[in-house]
């Protein structure tokens, strides 16, 4: 079996491995990840929502737009003691990274954008992993966030070039490839990945991974969401994601990007846990969780229960990583 990590994969060798025999495509994903990683950990990220709603993008999946008549409640930025409280309970109960999340459409070079980098500073002080999405991002911003801590900034690709436009007309793929070129010009690592359960075809979810591992530098993180189905949104009817489409993804997300944590992020409420164990089996070593059980709006399972499931299946949090300097500013 070929280990090494490769940026030259081809649409059809992505295809082969994506369409293998399910039992085949998870022992491959198993034995590259053994590989690379210690298969008995798993990251363990406390996910913030720090500003929440009234974004004015129209991203077909998302309940923040202000555009759906969602039930969900706006809340201004959060004062940075508010986030920071957060953070440390985060720490005591065992999760080394944290994430802030806005619903903003772009970061603008304003009042909330310097309580942010406080944040940033702040998290970053407690000795966690700080990660940051915020939207679109200039090179310069990219800059700042690095020069305050940022371990590494969220940007999926969400889903295909191709079928891009059918989920979100506000932005275009382009908008979202530039600012992930600005995180790696700046020294952030990426966390860039996607989601499935948006209507697309097998075709798409493979175009979205061999955009992601065609890339320069694979992502450090590759985010694999099944949609969490919002009333309100144009989405809310889709059919739940099989769980098996969820290992797949991650199988394959896996064997082409070796290095990367593969998280497995939204609609984890909605598996049992012998199906998270699939995805931990098929390559995924990371999750989201926390005391608060909500990813941004919606359920998500409770670290308690995460630590139990945890103690089940012979799993331990990954410590916090230093931070490894990536591509050089050029
Ligand atoms: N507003 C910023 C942006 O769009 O980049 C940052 C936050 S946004 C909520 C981060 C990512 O969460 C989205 O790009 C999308 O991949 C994921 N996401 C949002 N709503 C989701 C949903 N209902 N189900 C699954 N994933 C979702
Ligand atoms: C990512 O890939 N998944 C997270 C995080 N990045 C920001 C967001 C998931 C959101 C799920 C639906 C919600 O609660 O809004
Ligand atoms: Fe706004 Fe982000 Fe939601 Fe799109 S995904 S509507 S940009 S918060």
């Amino acid at each position: 079996m070929n280990t090494s990590i490769r940026n030259d994969w081809t649409k059809e060798e992505v295809q082969a491995i994506y369409d293998q025999p399910l039992m085949a495509l998870i022992y491959q994903a198993a034995t590259v990840h053994r590989q690379w990683h210690e298969a008995s950990e798993v990251q363990v990220c406390t996910l913030l929502s720090v500003k929440t709603g009234g974004c004015p993008e129209d991203c077909s999946y998302c309940g923040q737009a202000a555009r759906y008549h969602t039930d969900i409640k706006v809340q201004a930025l959060l004062p940075t003691e508010t986030v920071l409280a957060h953070a440390r309970k985060a720490k005591e109960t065992g999760s080394s990274r944290f994430c802030m999340a806005a619903a903003w459409r772009e970061v603008r070079d304003n009042r909330d954008f310097d309580r942010v980098i406080e944040m940033v500073k702040g998290v970053n002080e407690l000795g966690l992993e700080v990660c940051c999405t915020l939207g679109m991002l200039t090179e310069e911003q990219a800059i700042r966030l690095q020069d305050a801590g940022l371990y590494a900034y969220n940007h999926n690709l969400d889903t295909s070039e191709q079928y891009y436009d059918e989920i979100i007309s506000t932005r275009t793929f382009d908008n979202r490839i530039n600012t992930i070129n600005n995180v790696r010009k700046a020294g952030i690592t990426v966390c860039s990945g996607g989601i499935i359960g948006l209507g697309e075809t097998d075709r798409d979810r493979i175009s979205m991974l061999l955009t992601l591992a065609t890339m320069p530098k694979h992502p450090e993180s590759v985010p694999v969401n099944a949609l969490a189905r919002i009333k309100g949104t144009p989405l809310e009817h889709n059919p739940k994601v099989d769980i098996w489409e969820m290992v797949r993804m991650i199988a394959t997300a896996r064997i082409i990007m070796p290095t990367a944590v593969v998280r497995l992020s939204a609609g984890r409420i909605e598996m049992t846990e012998p199906e998270q164990a699939w995805c931990f089996m098929a390559g995924a070593n990371s999750i989201f969780t926390g005391e608060r059980e909500t990813l941004l709006v919606t359920p998500n399972p409770g670290v308690s229960e995460d630590m139990a499931m945890f103690q089940t299946l012979g799993l331990k949090p990954m410590a916090k990583r230093e931070k490894v300097k990536t591509c050089p500013t050029t």
